[in-house]
């Protein structure tokens, strides 16, 4: 296993849509288990390959410390068959969006269709915490980031900040 560099906002790789997964190989397992790493190193609870620049549908969520009764999830080529009128709110960040948070309404119950690690077709109903994060995993498959989901005010004001961290950083180099 290996930990990957994560990428961050505004990096453009981030805006593009990832590719399906034509054949799980051993690169694909391999995938799998660096972006787990990856994420527990990092106190994540979700990591899509987009966010290690790899253009794949790939993705993993483990938010067993908030709610134990729930399973690991490593998705392959991951699709939302259904989705709750009903919505729920959650605090979200991103480790691609490090330090901000907010809170993002979505659909409060999906029904989510994906391959496992032995090509296994899986269909998932999630609810919680969990639909959020699996939401929120898929959006980045599609170069969708949380910030997209916010009031145009507190989006600019999230890439306002990101925009002066970045500039103090180049002032230190
Ligand atoms: C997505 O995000 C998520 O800013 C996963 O400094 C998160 O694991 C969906 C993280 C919450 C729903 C609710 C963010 C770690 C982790 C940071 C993450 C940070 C350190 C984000
Ligand atoms: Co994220």
């Amino acid at each position: 296993m290996a930990f990957l560099k994560i990428l961050n906002l505004p990096d453009p790789r981030l805006r593009l849509k990832a590719q399906k997964i034509s054949q799980i190989d051993r690169s694909v397992l391999r995938l799998v288990d660096d972006l787990l790493e990856t994420m527990y190193d990092s106190e994540g609870c979700g990591l899509a390959a987009n966010q290690v620049g790899i253009l794949q549908r790939v993705a993993v969520v483990d938010v067993r410390y908030k709610e134990p009764d729930t399973p690991l999830v490593k998705m392959i080529n991951p699709k939302i068959l259904s989705a709750s009128e009903h919505l729920s709110c959650y605090e979200e960040g991103c480790l691609s969006v490090p330090g901000q948070y907010e809170e993002v309404k979505r659909p409060a119950h999906v029904k989510v269709q994906f391959l496992d690690e032995n090509g296994k077709e899986n269909v998932l109903e999630a609810h919680g915490l969990l639909a959020t994060c699996i939401q929120h995993e898929i959006d980045h498959l599609d170069g969708r980031l949380f910030i997209d989901h916010l009031s145009y005010l507190k989006k600019e004001s999230i890439l306002r900040k990101i925009k002066k961290k970045e500039s103090v950083i180049s002032l230190s180099k």
